[in-house]
């Protein structure tokens, strides 16, 4: 069969696709895993955000598939409907697939769409078995985690219990499938690893829990070694690791970096999301063993410096130090200096804008990012489908927007208990693009000819909004900031 999988074209504030083209990791996965004989495409969409609909049309056309599959997350909901509709009014025999956080977490939303399955959880095998069904003719209700149509109803089939990873099953992801170019990072052909995928925590904004229940599997590190070798033959000079909290063991973490040392493989760049409290804890021996294997800008969830935040977070005991076994403390200070220490770059995951915020916290959140942070990543709590923060929010009656498309992290859908929602993004907006325009220079001694070249338009996408008359001071911050979101707004349709 031919089958073309799809990523959204939708991105957020954070990841302009100026700098940031990143290749959808579940897709080369599910590509990976099906029957060698079926033919597969992956068309990562953010390749193409300004063009996606010319794309989905020559795809259809060129690939002429038998299957679409979707990869959606819930602010790109409202695109993935209008790809979906495209591609039925192209080719109505097509059928349609949907994976991914959305679909599984609030599959509802699908049935009434134009869509025929929805792969629930992981989807390696869950997608193989589908296909085999539809090639015999086979039986649907057999194949676990899959929701199909039968009639007028849906049937929703058991979960599928989350894969040990440790036997093998999953082959490696096929890249070949990709069928357009031009993957970056800050100017860097980039690519995304998984080592190990599950967490043991439960942040009450994060939809992992939900996803796979706690638990944390992990990939042997010939595989991973293998994975990033063949990330790096088909071009990539950086490595993105996507594993939901690497972190967890660190014993395994500090031997994955010898063994990335010790298999020459530390010439690549990497990026990785880490917990404060692991890199406090361990930093002294972790972090010089990171900055040698290649480690460059490590992603910190400290989520909050205040500590009735991080309670609503659920988020203190990752960020807690521990001394001697007991507790010490926040960890975000230490696991900062760890890392500045050894010479890599900070991301603050920083979420501002809880129940219990006023101005001040949210302020005192802006002021530790101005001072500490390399990299401003501050985001607003988003009610995403099923997390505990969503049920916390909607029982407060503090969700002040309903529209998916705006749940991309960086557009307030909340209020708070003393704050508009519309201010708290204000004040984020109008601190985080001078945080972000203070790391250039740092960017530009690593990649002098990425910033030279394309300084003038990160600079317009940055300050987007301002005009000549807010350079004179013939309108005000607010005013730049309300033609921002009505320009963030047209940046939204992309179908
Ligand atoms: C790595 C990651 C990123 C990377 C993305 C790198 C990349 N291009 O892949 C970065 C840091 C850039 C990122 C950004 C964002 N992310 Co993110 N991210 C993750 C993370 C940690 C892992 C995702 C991953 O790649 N896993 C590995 C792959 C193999 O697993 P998978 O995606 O789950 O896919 C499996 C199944 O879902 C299924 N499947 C997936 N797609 C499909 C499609 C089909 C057809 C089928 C059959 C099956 C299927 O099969 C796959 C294999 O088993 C998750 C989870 C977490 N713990 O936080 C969040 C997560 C996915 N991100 C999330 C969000 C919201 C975002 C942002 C909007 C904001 C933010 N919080 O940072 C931005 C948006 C990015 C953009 N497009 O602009 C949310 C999504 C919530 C939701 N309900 O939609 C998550 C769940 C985190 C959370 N808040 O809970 N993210
Ligand atoms: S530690 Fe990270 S992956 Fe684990 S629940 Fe919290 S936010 Fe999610």
């Amino acid at each position: 069969m031919n089958i073309l999988l799809l990523s959204m074209p939708d991105y957020f504030e954070h990841m302009p696709p100026l700098a940031v083209r990143m290749p959808n990791g579940a897709l080369a996965s599910l590509a990976g895993n099906v029957d060698d004989h079926h033919r597969v495409g992956i068309a990562d969409l953010i390749l193409r955000h300004d063009s996606v609909r010319e794309t989905i049309v020559r795809l259809m056309h060129e690939f002429n598939p038998e299957v679409i599959g979707l990869s959606v997350m819930t602010f790109q909901r409202r695109t993935a409907g209008r790809i979906i509709d495209l591609a039925r009014k192209l080719k109505p025999s097509v059928r349609v697939v949907v994976g991914g956080y959305d679909p599984s977490l609030a599959p509802e939303a699908y049935e009434p769409m134009n869509v025929d399955y929805i792969v629930r959880g992981e989807g390696e095998i869950t997608f193989r078995e589908l296909l085999r069904a539809l090639e015999n003719r086979g039986e649907f209700e057999r194949i676990s985690g899959l929701s199909y149509r039968a009639g007028e109803r849906w049937v929703h089939n058991p979960v599928r219990p989350v894969h040990r990873l440790e036997d093998g099953e999953i082959r490696l992801p096929k890249r070949s499938a990709r069928v357009l170019r031009g993957y970056t990072l800050l100017g860097r052909s980039v690519d995304v690893i998984e080592t190990s995928r599950g967490c043991t925590y439960d942040c009450s904004f994060c939809s992992i829990i939900e996803m796979r229940g706690r638990n944390f599997h992990t990939y042997s590190f010939e595989r991973v070694l293998a994975d990033i070798r063949d990330a790096r033959d088909h071009g990539a000079r950086t490595i993105f690791f996507v594993d939901d909290n690497i972190t967890l063991n660190v014993r395994r973490f500090e031997a994955l970096c010898r063994a990335i040392i010790e298999a020459g493989l530390n010439q690549l760049d990497y990026f990785v999301q880490a917990m404060t409290s692991a890199i406090a804890d361990h930093g002294e021996t972790l972090a010089p063993l990171m900055r040698r294997a290649g480690f460059r800008y490590v992603f910190l969830g400290i989520e909050n410096i205040l500590e009735g935040d991080l309670q609503f977070l659920r988020a203190a005991s990752k960020n807690t130090e521990h001394k001697s076994g007991n507790q010490a403390g926040n960890a975000t200070l230490r696991a900062i200096d760890c890392l500045h220490r050894n010479k890599m770059y900070v991301v603050g995951g920083l979420i501002v804008g809880n129940p219990e915020d006023t101005v001040e916290a949210i302020e005192a959140n802006l002021e530790f990012a101005r001072r500490y942070v390399d990299w401003p990543y501050i985001q607003h709590p988003t009610p995403y489908p099923r997390t505990p923060m969503t049920q916390d929010f909607r029982q407060r009656g503090l969700i002040t927007i309903e529209r998916l498309e705006e749940y991309d992290g960086t557009t307030a859908v909340v209020r708070t208990e003393h704050v508009p929602a519309e201010e708290i993004e204000y004040m984020r907006w109008k601190a985080e693009r001078w945080m972000k325009v203070r790391h250039m220079p740092a960017a530009f001694r690593h990649d002098p000819w990425f910033v030279l070249r394309h300084a003038p338009q990160m600079f317009a996408h940055t300050f987007r909004g301002i005009t000549l008359r807010s350079l004179l001071g013939l309108e005000n911050s607010h005013q730049v900031f309300r033609r921002y979101k009505t320009i963030r707004c047209q940046e939204r349709e992309f179908v």
